[in-house]
């Protein structure tokens, strides 16, 4: 029966994963899921820095209410906390952009008072003559938005925003609820998601080098495959079916090979206009804290850098030039003193080729000249390193400059085209670069998989009143 076909999901992220839920759900039962690495949840890793859960990738559950399928699934498995499910919790809408209370410093130890903040946003509103009545102030504030500019950096996961496209960057869509956080790890998500599936349904450690397909392969019972997936050690699978989970990032780096015959020359192109990029993050451990009580962001400001810029000259040289500051982890009581640093773009990637102990080093040095203490010394260091993890190739996509939403509906398309008279759906897409919406995101990641599941499911039931089996 059409529910006995082979189907192999490759990446055991949650997008896999949702993948394999709902087809097994709706009774397909030959699933499997093969991933390249020993663990499930892709960039959603919960890490330990001493006694603390940190996230090394997936920070928050972007808008957290109803219409969001992460936070159903959070609330279903009691991984929040009880104010992060509040019903007012769920009401706030700040168009995505979480309102934290900063603390600013400055590359003369200056701590910036927070009357400086208003008038930041409201340089960018001023006519270029009236900036100079404000004269004294011009060059902090100008420093201050190329801080706020870095930041965005981060957020689209980009090395500049002159690589943002203003038009697809429209496309990404807010929900409301004030971001929260997993109290025991974002990993708790996956772990029970992966409960509820058959124990052996992962083939771990089995990296895919290549899927042959259009392609036929006599299977035991003289059954034929139109698809073979060929793993790196040397394993091949037959399939009917194969949902391509891979990050963006990985599909970039292997398009000519990861395919045989290789992806036709429209998805070859948006795989190439889509923006992938970097986002890394400094964890740092202290005795004690060197911000207010109160503080939710670190703002770090380069007073000599007057001039509208987010790359920094000399990578080599100044890559920490790049850092934006640092989040603090919160409640206190549970992390102790612990800072979330975010930095992107090249200068991130070089920043992963460095030595824990030289990227501690220039930290201290940093930290020890904004504040102006000589003797600050963080306790612990890790940091995340995403441009080289070989199966992610950096953190996350975005909408890059030419890029429209035909480009992520390209990707999302599945192989062969229709049209075609071989057999269909023998690949098909998904993975957060692959929702035209919430890319970049886990309940993005999720949506896309149910989308693929559902697409299949879809195709083996007939329509009503109809007597032919698309089998
Ligand atoms: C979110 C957040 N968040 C920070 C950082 C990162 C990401 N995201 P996966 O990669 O998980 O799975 C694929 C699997 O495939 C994987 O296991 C591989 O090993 C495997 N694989 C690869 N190659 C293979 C092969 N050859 N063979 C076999 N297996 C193979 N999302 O909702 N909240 O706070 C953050 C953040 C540092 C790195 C994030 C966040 C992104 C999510 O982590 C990510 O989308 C999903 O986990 C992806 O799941 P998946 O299944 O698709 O892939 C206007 C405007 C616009 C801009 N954007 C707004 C900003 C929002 C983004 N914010 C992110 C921020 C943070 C901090």
């Amino acid at each position: 029966s059409a529910r006995d076909s082979q189907i192999f999901i490759i990446g055991c992220g949650i997008s896999g994963i949702g993948a394999a839920q709902k087809l097994l759900k709706h009774g397909f039962h030959n699933v499997h899921i093969i991933e390249a690495t020993a663990r499930s949840g892709g960039r959603i890793r919960t890490g330990r820095l001493g006694d603390n859960f940190v996230e090394i990738g997936a920070n928050w559950i972007h808008g957290p209410s109803k219409e969001n399928p992460v936070f159903r699934l959070a609330c279903d498995y009691q991984l929040l906390d009880k104010e992060s499910m509040s019903e007012e919790n769920q009401a706030i809408d700040v168009g995505g952009h979480p309102l934290f209370v900063p603390n600013w410093f400055t590359s003369s130890g200056r701590k910036l008072g927070l009357e400086m903040m208003g008038p930041v946003a409201e340089v960018e509103r001023l006519a270029p003559e009236e900036w100079k009545e404000d004269q004294a102030n011009t060059e902090i504030k100008m420093a201050m938005i190329n801080t706020l500019l870095k930041l965005e950096c981060c957020v689209s996961g980009t090395h500049t925003m002159d690589d943002v496209g203003l038009g697809a960057f429209g496309m990404y869509k807010t929900l409301p609820g004030l971001d929260c956080t997993f109290p025991g790890g974002y990993e708790g998500l996956i772990d029970h998601m992966m409960k509820e599936l058959p124990k052996d349904i992962v083939l771990y450690n089995k990296p895919v080098k290549c899927i042959h397909w259009n392609y036929t392969k006599n299977g035991p019972s003289g059954t034929s495959f139109p698809v073979t997936i060929e793993c790196v050690n040397g394993e091949t699978f037959a399939a009917d079916h194969v949902i391509v989970t891979v990050p963006l990032g990985y599909l970039k780096k292997h398009q000519s090979t990861f395919l045989s015959p290789p992806l036709p020359l429209h998805k070859l192109h948006s795989i190439q206009k889509m923006g992938f990029g970097t986002n890394n993050k400094i964890f740092l451990e202290f005795e004690q804290p060197f911000w207010d009580e109160d503080c939710e962001l670190i703002y770090l400001v380069w007073e000599d850098e007057t001039h509208l810029a987010d790359v920094v000259s000399d990578v080599k040289m100044s890559w920490i030039r790049k850092l934006i500051g640092f989040t603090v982890l919160k409640p206190t009581e549970r992390y102790g003193h612990v800072l979330c640093g975010w930095i992107a773009g090249r200068e991130s990637e070089y920043m992963e080729t460095l030595s824990e102990h030289e990227v501690l080093h220039s930290v201290t040095q940093l930290l020890r000249i904004f504040t102006g203490n000589p003797t600050i010394t963080p306790r612990k260091l890790l940091r995340s390193q995403w441009f080289h993890e070989p199966y992610s190739c950096g953190s996350y996509s975005y909408a890059a400059k030419g890029c429209s939403g035909y480009d992520i509906d390209n990707l999302a398309e599945p192989l062969p085209l229709k049209g075609s008279n071989s057999k269909s759906l023998q690949v098909l897409f998904s993975g957060e670069a692959t929702h035209r919406s919430f890319f970049s995101t886990v309940h993005g990641a999720l949506l896309s998989g149910w989308r693929e599941a559902e697409r299949l499911i879809s195709h083996y039931t007939p329509a009503s009143g109809s007597f032919s089996s698309k089998l």
